[in-house]
């Protein structure tokens, strides 16, 4: 099995080095490590089309090969699977991230949008994240994803579709497959002058929170101490307002001529 790692929190970031650690102890895995040269943390999936990119060798704690890429953690993917890595890729696995992904998230998260690459190129792709933004410890995490990844492969993903676990911190309580649940964020606009007298704009304002009573969420589970798996589709049509949208009279307008 020739798994592709990457995250987004950049290559040298502790994340991604316990995610490999983890897997490469497994019995006939391959690694292949290719991920952004810097943090490119919430860049969502964004493709650079305009700018050519570089990846270089380097060389993590212990030997171990990894490939820096200066494009986005979608960039790096998409390399990879066109050609930059020349055997056959049979996983993605993207993280392990510093900080969760949950409902809203993922659109958001470079984590996950390297994953939503992989399965556009039909590639079963895994995003791994703790529930911490300080001190993370990726123990349990890694530990999960050794177990969990070849699991996985002895399953079948449909199309499209990744999986997005979120790992809380601290003594795991339970296992729950969840759906997408509902983020609140608390952004706010900070704006300040610069020294030329000209104003420049920071996005502040406290971390978002979530409805966390609404069982069967990703939030939900999070805040129960439960590792959360949610299997995540690349169709966000809204089908049940779909459904109520066909009543719509405007297929009785007259506009063209
Ligand atoms: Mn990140």
């Amino acid at each position: 099995m020739h798994i592709l790692v990457t995250n987004d929190d950049g290559v040298w970031a502790p994340g991604i080095y316990a995610l490999q650690a983890a897997l490469r102890t497994l019995p006939d895995v391959r690694l292949t490590i290719v991920a952004p040269a810097e943090n490119q943390s919430a860049v969502g999936h964004r493709k650079t089309l305009h700018n050519p990119m570089r990846i270089d060798p380097v060389t993590l704690n212990g030997g171990v090969e990894a490939f820096a890429c200066s494009g986005s953690p979608a960039d790096a993917i998409a390399l990879a699977l066109m050609g930059f890595v020349k055997e056959p890729v049979d996983l993605v696995v993207s993280g392990i991230n510093q900080g969760p992904n949950l409902a809203q998230d993922i659109t958001y998260s470079g984590t996950v949008t390297a994953a939503m690459e992989a399965v556009l190129y039909g590639i079963p792709a895994i995003a791994f994240l703790i529930d911490s933004w300080q001190e993370p410890i990726f123990d349990i995490a890694a530990k999960f994803a050794r177990q969990f990844v070849p699991f996985v492969m002895s399953r079948e993903l449909p199309e499209l579709t990744l999986l997005n676990v979120n790992v809380p911190v601290g003594e795991i309580k339970g296992v729950q497959v969840t759906r997408q649940g509902r983020r609140r964020y608390h952004d706010e606009l900070v704006e300040r002058i610069d020294p030329g007298g000209r104003p420049y704009y920071w996005i502040g304002g406290e971390a978002p929170t979530g409805d966390t009573d609404e069982v069967g969420t990703d939030v939900w589970a999070v805040a129960q101490g439960c590792l959360s798996i949610t299997p995540i589709r690349l169709d966000m049509t809204a089908h049940r307002f779909l459904e109520s949208m066909q009543s719509w009279p405007i297929d009785q307008w007259t506009f063209s001529s």
